[in-house]
């Protein structure tokens, strides 16, 4: 591991002023999560077209519970690693936002109960229908879950994920305060992520174009790599605890 990297990192960190961190399923990697895209990736085995999306929800909502309950039992037996933890302990400082695509919950594990949950949770669930009362997201932590689809303690119909699935919107609120932290911090870190979804890779290009130092933390290239100042071929396991100690 270079120690110039390091430093360098630390410097930018120590120098700034504000600080955003947009984290991927990279940084769970390591904890045992499968990533979306990688070697052991979910989608290899799933085409996302056929299990993360509205129609396939309303096609088959039983095939997809059982890809999302397999999911929870496989996140449901992991542990935040030394990367949620020290994004938990940056996420404590003034002028620190953390904000994850990740669903599996692991940041707030660590404690960065702050975190900007752009795709929602795959521990919460709400009413497919939207009743009334059924339509805010609920916590529902059991693994396996008894019934799939779980039903709508409300109004008896099918619960679905409270996670934001291909083509549907994000939560508008939720991405205005990720955009503004993009566009006004000074160092933008992107930490295991493709930068394969929007808007939420957007973040990226909005902190590019806003004049902030953009570094990414990722074994692999991708494809914003050419735009970014900094870009750190190292696990995030291994290179955030170092630079946590260097600060
Ligand atoms: C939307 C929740 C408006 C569900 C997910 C342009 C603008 C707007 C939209 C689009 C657009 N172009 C295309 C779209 C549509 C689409 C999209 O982006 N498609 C992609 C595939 C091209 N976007 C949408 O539909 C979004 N909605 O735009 O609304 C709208 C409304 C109506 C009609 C049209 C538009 C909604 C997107 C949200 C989808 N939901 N998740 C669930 O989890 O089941 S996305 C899913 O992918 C996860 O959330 C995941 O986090 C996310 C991104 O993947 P990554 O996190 O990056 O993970 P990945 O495996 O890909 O990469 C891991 C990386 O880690 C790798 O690079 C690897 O090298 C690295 N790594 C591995 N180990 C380590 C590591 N790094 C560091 N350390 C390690 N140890
Ligand atoms: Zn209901």
């Amino acid at each position: 591991m270079s120690a110039d990297a390091v430093e360098q990192l630390a410097g930018l960190v120590r120098a700034a002023a504000s600080v955003t961190v947009l984290t991927g399923a990279g940084v769970s990697a390591a904890s045992g999560v499968p990533t979306f895209r990688g070697a052991d990736g979910l989608w290899r085995r799933y085409r996302p077209e056929d299990l993360a999306t509205p129609d396939a929800f309303a096609r088959d909502p039983r095939l997809v519970w059982e890809w999302y309950d397999w999911r929870r039992q496989r996140i449901a037996a992991c542990a935040p690693n030394d990367a949620h933890h020290v994004l938990a302990r940056w996420a404590q400082r003034p002028g620190v936002t953390l904000v994850t695509q990740n669903v599996d919950g692991l940041h707030e594990r660590a404690g960065a109960a702050a975190a900007i949950r752009l795709h929602g949770s795959i521990w919460e669930v709400r009413c497919a229908r939207g009743c009334a009362r059924g339509r805010e997201p609920r916590r529902l932590e059991t693994v396996p879950l008894e019934t799939l689809p779980p039903p709508c303690p409300h109004c008896g119909g099918d619960e679905r994920p409270g996670v934001v699935w291909f083509g549907e919107s994000l939560d508008p609120a939720l991405f205005g305060q990720a955009l503004a932290a993009a566009g006004g911090c000074d160092v933008f870190i992107a930490v295991g992520t493709s930068a394969a979804v929007y808007p939420a890779a957007g973040l990226l290009v909005e902190a590019k174009r806003s004049g902030a130092t953009t570094i990414e933390i990722n074994p692999d290239g991708t494809p914003l790599t050419p735009y970014l100042d900094v870009a750190v071929r190292q696990p995030a396991e291994r290179f955030l605890p170092l630079v946590d100690a260097a600060l």
